[in-house]
């Protein structure tokens, strides 16, 4: 059996923040994420933390995510910067169906400003329902601040090969030490 020394191991924790405005879906992707399917969620209480391996057959490398999903409400606020810190990984999420929670995002991307913008991706939820932001106007927004866009719905699985593979590509160097 293979064994990992501590340093090796650590090297492989990766820490994934989910941001974005209340009920956009947040604790929705993270739970198709970690379980595959959908669960009715309750709205999260100021912070909801989970941990999961996920393996990437293809380049044959593994790593320990851990999942810092903040809720949206903004009573929850004046904690959540302390929270971000020392993230790899953002997925800064809208509702599609909901034009404010796009006009948001300028104060989630301000909170989540330490974290390169490669590695936030911008991640239009709930496409299984009619859309309010158009795809083109999320599509320049992403283009904008030069993040990866991904159109997901938590609800029917949609999206998630594209966001998996979003994932992986900004976390594949750091897994494999080149960055
Ligand atoms: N139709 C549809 N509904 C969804 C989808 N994702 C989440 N929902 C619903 O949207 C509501 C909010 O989902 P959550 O995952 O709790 O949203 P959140 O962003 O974690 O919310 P807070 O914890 O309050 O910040 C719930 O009623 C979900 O069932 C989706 O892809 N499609
Ligand atoms: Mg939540």
């Amino acid at each position: 059996m293979a064994t990992t020394d501590s340093r090796s191991l650590a090297s492989t924790v990766k820490k994934l923040v989910l941001v974005g405005a209340g009920g956009v879906g947040k604790t929705s992707i993270a739970t198709r994420l970690i379980m595959k399917r959908f669960i009715d969620p309750e709205m999260t209480v100021g912070l909801d933390v989970e941990s999961w391996t996920a393996v990437d057959t293809e380049h044959g490398v593994s790593m320990r995510i851990v999942s810092f999903d903040l809720g949206g409400q903004p009573q929850f606020r004046f904690f959540q910067s302390d929270m971000v810190a020392g993230a790899h990984l953002a997925l800064v999420v809208f509702d599609i169906t909901r034009y404010e929670s796009f006009l948001e995002l300028g104060e989630w991307l301000e909170m989540t400003s330490e974290i390169p913008a490669s590695r936030r991706i911008l991640v239009a939820n709930k496409v299984d329902l009619r859309p309010m932001v158009m795809v083109d106007e999320a599509k320049s927004f992403a283009h904008q601040h030069n993040m990866p866009f991904v159109l997901v719905s938590a609800k029917e699985g949609i999206g998630f090969d594209d966001l998996e593979r979003e994932i992986w590509a900004a976390l594949l160097p750091q897994a494999q030490g080149t960055s």
